[in-house]
């Protein structure tokens, strides 16, 4: 029997590319529903060849049966709504920064810590983009090397703030003088180091879920990170300069023979013949691409990489969708 779906914020930009890698990849679904605001209501969305009408989010309709319910409509929504759907004995995969860190809920990457989903129902949270993106990076050069510190700076594209964001940048592409609603500052022709609300230490909430999560997700508190978020103007696809400091020497041909060798990872590195990763080159693909490998010229210990990956799709509606693979497998 195949699965019943829902999707909660199917109108939005992560919402959207849910809907779309649902079509594209083998889960079978019996039935899909999605869930939108007032505003959405009766617009339809086509799926595998069906027209499907988007519904008013409601409790009653998140105490239906569902297998999964993927939300990506905000904090707000995932707050009041995600804890009644499992309440009500559903699976739900929550892309917003709502419950990551709650104790008990699992934070997942799945080439990362797919384990902590055997046997669980109930909440389990999507990681931040940025941060899907480095720990699948990060990930087995951990577990080889041990990695004491991260220092990562990140060029983040508008389609994380949202569909507004975009149609932002569209707009202020067409006219210089278009009124910036989603940011701070103008973002054509601009970077903006300034993602989510700023805390009394200066860090931004970007910046310490990239921290905290990275914490979380490689079960490890004593890694040091510093993360500095900058979103600039690119559409799609989110870049992150990361520099490693290992508690041993790295060779930088291991290095790069292990993230050859790693799941979910694109190596794309060769200067000779400017190969590297970019955010237009890897948009509308799944794999995390790395590039850019070299020592630090003081550190021993330490290495510098360029990590890219398509921001909507890894960063959010694919790992999403992969959680949802891999309960079905441990349900095998
Ligand atoms: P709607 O389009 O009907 O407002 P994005 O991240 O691109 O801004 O999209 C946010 C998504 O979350 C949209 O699908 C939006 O629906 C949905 N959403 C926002 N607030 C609510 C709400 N209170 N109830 C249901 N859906 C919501
Ligand atoms: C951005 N990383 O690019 C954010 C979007 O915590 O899920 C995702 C916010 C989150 O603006």
């Amino acid at each position: 029997m195949g699965l019943t779906v829902g999707v909660v914020g199917a109108t939005g930009a992560v919402g959207s590319k849910m809907i779309e890698i649902l079509e594209e990849r083998k889960l079978t679904i019996d039935k899909l529903r999605l869930f939108a605001s007032q505003k959405s209501v009766g617009n339809t969305v086509d799926f595998r060849g069906e027209k499907i009408e988007v519904e008013l989010l409601t409790e009653d309709a998140m105490k239906e049966k569902f297998d999964y319910l993927l939300f990506s409509a905000g904090g707000g929504v995932s707050e009041k709504y995600a804890p009644i759907a499992a309440e009500a004995g559903n699976t739900v995969v929550d892309n917003s920064s709502q419950w990551r860190m709650t104790e008990g809920i699992p934070l997942v990457v799945p080439e990362v810590n797919p384990h902590v989903l055997k046997g669980y129902q109930g909440i389990v949270a999507n990681p931040n983009c940025s941060t899907i993106q480095m720990v699948v990076a990060l990930a087995p050069l951990h577990k080889r090397y041990g990695i004491k510190r991260v220092v990562v700076s990140t060029y983040q594209a508008v389609s994380g703030s949202g569909h507004k964001a975009i149609v932002e940048l569209q707009n202020q592409v067409q006219d210089e003088n278009y009124p910036n609603k989603v940011y701070t500052k103008q973002i054509f022709a601009n970077c903006i180091p300034h993602i989510d609300v700023f805390y009394d230490n200066g860090y931004t909430k970007e910046e310490l879920k990239m921290v905290y999560e990275t914490h979380k997700i490689l079960e490890d508190d004593k890694i040091q990170v510093n993360a500095t978020t900058v979103r600039i103007p690119v559409y799609y696809g989110h870049s992150e300069s990361v520099y490693l400091e290992f508690n041993e020497a790295p060779e930088i041909n291991e290095i790069k023979e292990i993230l050859r060798n790693s799941p979910g990872v694109v190596l794309m590195d060769n200067p000779a013949e400017n190969c590297y990763p970019t955010p237009r080159e890897v948009a509308n693909t799944d794999e995390t691409y790395v590039g850019r490998i070299r020592k630090d010229l003081y550190n021993p210990n330490a290495v510098s990489l360029w990590v890219v990956a398509d921001n909507l799709r890894k960063g959010a509606a694919t790992n999403a969708i992969q959680i949802i693979e891999v309960m079905e497998n441990y349900k095998r």
